[in-house]
């Protein structure tokens, strides 16, 4: 291995090897999780899996046969079969009242000192960051929204980055959202947010991701800094196209960019990916490291189903660092 983790890393991820030379490649069984998963849910996409005892947890976005989002969770052994609990989770605020937003999608979830904090796109007078805590899956307090409506795409840092928790987020707009660049927040507490600085642009010389970007997986520490994977959205005449990208930004101050691949990684191919609820879709919401440096990503796909991709550490840091582009002021501060 070339570059050293730093981040807790699990060494039972389901994983296949590569057969050629591209910066990420797809698991040949995928989809994972296919349509009508379970009774009364139509589609499970977008979904965060984390490593749990001696198997996974996974909080799921989990889509009704109402076309309404909201987060369930799921557990498996392996990190490929997965069982679903039959109801949404069931929020609790601090105070102990339940808290069960209109809609909730696309959830992130980063261990922080034990705790499983999930952040995702909450309903709260229009599209916002919700932000949760649980130590078992069975119990989630939700803490209040870490930012004001509209926002969308929040991932925490898994641990203080000098003295402060980080959270990426992309402002958006109340619909479909024709911009939007990452921002970096911090906090002391997790309740008082400030300190707001740009992080990246949407751009550079490609067209993939010249619309929006936004968040992905929770970031991975490593020798060479913080390695992130992010989607990045172009429009078409016939609508968006969603593809991964990846970034390493700076240890000390994850405000700064500083390598980030001008190409792709990963772009909707193949039919579980380009045909579905939304066609052309490929959104990662987690990625998990092994101690010998490989990776597994589960994405979303298509709006309509789970699957899985693999690389490894040091694939991705030398895709980002061969393929370095400097979009406009990413290198900098931000503030
Ligand atoms: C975004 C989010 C994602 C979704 C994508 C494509 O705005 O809603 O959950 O995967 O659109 O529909």
């Amino acid at each position: 291995m070339k570059y050293q983790i730093l981040s807790e890393t699990c060494d039972w991820i389901p994983y296949e090897k590569e057969e050629g030379d591209d910066p990420i490649w797809r698991y040949s069984l995928n989809p994972i999780i296919k349509r009508n998963p379970i009774s009364g849910i139509a589609r499970i996409f977008n979904s965060a899996v984390v490593p749990f005892e001696d198997g996974f947890k996974g909080v799921f976005r989990a889509e009704d046969n109402r076309t309404l989002p909201h987060l369930i969770v799921g557990s498996s052994k392996d990190g490929i079969n997965f069982t679903f609990e039959d109801h949404a989770i069931d929020f609790k605020d601090e105070d102990g009242k339940s808290f069960n937003p209109y809609y909730a999608y696309d959830p992130r979830v980063t261990k922080i000192d034990n705790k499983y904090y999930v952040c995702w796109c909450t309903e709260s007078y229009g599209p916002t960051l919700g932000l949760a805590v649980t130590e078992d899956f069975l119990h989630f307090t939700r803490l209040e929204n870490p930012v004001l409506p509209f926002n969308r795409n929040g991932v925490l840092f898994p641990r203080k980055i000098n003295g402060t928790y980080k959270l990426l987020s992309r402002v958006s707009d109340n619909g479909h959202t024709p911009f939007g660049d990452i921002f970096l927040s911090e906090s002391k507490d997790l309740v008082y947010w400030g300190r707001h600085r740009h992080v990246m642009e949407k751009g550079g010389e490609g067209w993939w991701e010249s619309l929006k970007i936004g968040g992905g997986p929770a970031p991975i520490e490593t020798s060479e800094g913080w390695l992130m994977l992010y989607h990045g959205v172009c429009n078409t005449c016939n609508g968006f196209v969603y593809s991964i990208g990846v970034v390493v930004l700076d240890h000390d101050e994850p405000s700064k960019v500083l390598y980030r691949s001008s190409s792709y990684v990963l772009t909707p191919e193949k039919d579980y990916e380009t045909v579905g609820f939304v066609p052309n879709v490929c959104f990662p919401c987690s990625m998990i490291p092994s101690s010998d440096g490989r990776l597994v990503i589960y994405y979303g796909a298509a709006d309509s189903y789970v699957a899985l991709a693999f690389s490894t550490v040091d694939k991705l840091i030398d895709y980002a660092k061969d393929h370095n582009e400097v979009v406009g002021k990413d290198h900098e501060l931000g503030r």
